[in-house]
């Protein structure tokens, strides 16, 4: 059935890097509010915004201590409204996290609930006995440690998956489903579009077992996610909040396997639009997770859309996405940052449009924006590489090795400041940004890209319009080529009208390339490409592809 959420191009700002309007080094509501014709003109239809509720930052938002109330350095609650209606007057939609996993250890509820045993919310959270004078079980917590912490005042342990600052809530307990559901309900009511998930996968816990198995990654599947409530409870808020409204969701998945996939989101389930599962996000990290990263083969990654795409194609519906703010940019990881930086992320950007599901653009990737490498972990803020740094000293790892393995992995790759333009730190800030904006700021900008008409970002544009102006690369079926092919990522998107071929050479070697007409069908027009490309280059069916080339092109 077609949904203005699977038509819908979605762009994810994280405000804190976004754009500073008062000088303070901390982007805010006000400077998205400055940069909405930006959006407008880039084509896409939904923003979505990471958390900007009041929050102590320690995971930069998404540790939240009031829910109802606007972070100080983003702004007021007046800014958001003013926000919104110029988001709704340019016929755009916004959309929000929800972040209900955990909440900040200075949320109301979590000071009650510490107070004492008996406090009417002590049953909020989590809360378990030592076990043997030590933790519960053995979990570890996603950003290092253990997952338990000792609190002295009532002599037990609660349970946090993030850090020590984030304590589960206890989605067992009605209250805290009503409270959710209450707050989610507050700001539909204000108008929001629709909301992204964080963590939703772990909301139900299946037990507290200790974990049996060795890596964290297994653990999170099969330990943490997908808990025996998780659909009752998603359900339960279907029916109590979301179907009252026309929004979209998406659920954030750690954990969620291609077979559990499909229960989240099938269109009779009632549950979510869509989640992110993490199968591809993973691709390249080793047994002890990101700082220890792999290679990856793009037969594998393309494994992983061909499976997804076959599991969902029934009931379900995709979110296409390469990063975001807890991943490495994307043309760094995927892409190629040095001699075909300007063509890979071109390329990616095709690959992120012309697939089969909704597609989300993360900021800053419009431009290409890459990668950064501190010197030293000083200039790195994000708690999980800020944690694994401690903890590599405490294990005697070379921190050389560990650094090269945070220039390759950190979130902070995803966090420095949108580069706007060529002028003191990018024009984010005219004060000091809360975290080191790229170097490469000079020569890498929006206002240089505005200007030149084959810039990545005047593609993104283009490729934004092609899908728009062809609905079946949002609905049409979708068919690998050679799924062996080490190099190339080609496939067909079609239906009983029209095809089209989607050629993207990920390497940096010229390549040939057989194009098999198995489907008599016959070439009509070349509909884009990043390289100066004629239709008739394709007529003959052989042709060379150029590195990193990606081309569209349209067969009847
Ligand atoms: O980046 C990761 C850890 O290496 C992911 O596993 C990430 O922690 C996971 O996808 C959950 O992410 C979400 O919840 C976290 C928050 O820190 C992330 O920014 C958010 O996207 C806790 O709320």
């Amino acid at each position: 059935m077609r949904t203005w959420w699977k038509e819908s191009v979605i762009y994810q700002i994280y405000p804190r890097s976004f754009n500073d309007s008062n000088g303070d080094g901390v982007g805010d509501i006000p400077g998205i509010i400055e940069k909405l014709d930006y959006i407008q003109n880039l084509g896409v239809d939904v923003i979505w915004l990471c958390p900007f509720y009041a929050s102590p930052n320690d995971d930069n938002g998404y540790d939240i201590s009031d829910y109802y109330r606007i972070l100080e350095a983003f702004g007021t609650m007046e800014d958001f409204d003013r926000l919104l209606a110029s988001v709704h007057s340019r016929g755009m939609k916004l959309i929000m996290d929800l972040v209900a996993n955990h909440t900040s250890d200075e949320h109301a509820w979590f000071i009650e609930s510490r107070s004492s045993v008996d406090n009417p919310k002590r049953d909020y959270y989590i809360w378990k006995d030592a076990r043997d004078f030590a933790e519960p079980n053995n979990w570890e917590s996603f950003f290092g440690g253990k997952a338990w912490q000792w609190d002295e005042q009532t002599e037990q342990y609660y349970l946090h998956l993030f850090t020590t600052k984030q304590p589960d809530l206890n989605w067992d307990n009605d209250k805290v489903r009503q409270e959710i559901y209450s707050l989610m309900k507050w700001w539909l009511d204000k108008g929001i579009d629709g909301y992204r998930m964080d963590v939703i996968s772990l909301i139900s816990k299946k037990g507290y077992e200790d974990s049996i198995y060795e890596e964290f990654s297994e653990t999170v599947e099969k330990v943490f996610a997908n808990g025996p409530k998780i659909h009752d409870y998603l359900q339960e808020m279907n029916k109590e909040v979301l179907q009252h409204y026309d929004i979209m969701t998406v659920g954030e998945g750690p954990g969620i396997s291609l077979a559990d996939g499909v229960k989240y989101v099938d269109s009779q389930r009632n549950e979510l639009s869509m989640i992110f599962h993490f199968d591809h996000m993973f691709i390249d990290h080793g047994p002890n997770g990101k700082f220890d990263p792999v290679p990856y083969e793009l037969v594998h990654f393309k494994q992983v859309f061909v499976q997804w795409d076959e599991a969902m194609k029934v009931g379900g519906w995709s979110s296409i996405f390469l990063g975001n703010h807890d991943f490495p940019r994307i043309v760094s990881r995927f892409g190629n940052d040095q001699a075909y930086h300007e063509q890979s992320a071109k390329a990616l950007s095709m690959l992120i449009l012309s697939l089969r599901g909704t597609s989300y653009i993360y900021q800053g990737d419009e431009i290409g924006m890459t990668n950064v490498a501190f010197d030293t972990i000083d200039d790195y803020r994000d708690v999980e590489t800020v944690n694994a740094h401690k903890q590599a000293m405490q294990d005697g790892r070379d921190l050389l090795d560990f650094m090269d393995a945070v220039h390759w992995q950190g979130r902070d790759n995803a966090r420095t400041p949108v580069q706007w333009d060529a002028t003191s730190q990018g024009g984010f800030t005219t004060g000091e940004p809360w975290i080191k904006i790229n170097p490469n700021y000079q020569s890498l900008n929006v206002a240089s890209q505005e200007n030149d008409e084959h810039s990545i970002l005047q593609f993104y544009r283009q490729m934004i319009k092609v899908r728009k102006d062809h609905t079946t690369l949002v609905y049409g079926d979708f068919e690998v080529i050679d799924i062996l092919n080490s190099k190339v990522f080609a496939y067909w998107r079609f239906n009983a009208k029209e095809r089209y071929l989607v050629l993207i050479n990920f390497s940096a070697d010229r390549l040939p390339f057989k194009i098999d007409l198995q489907h008599n069908c016959k070439l009509e027009t070349l509909i884009i490409s990043n390289y100066s490309r004629h239709v008739t280059d394709y007529t003959l069916g052989l042709i060379h592809l150029e590195p990193w080339e990606a081309t569209l092109i349209k067969y009847v």
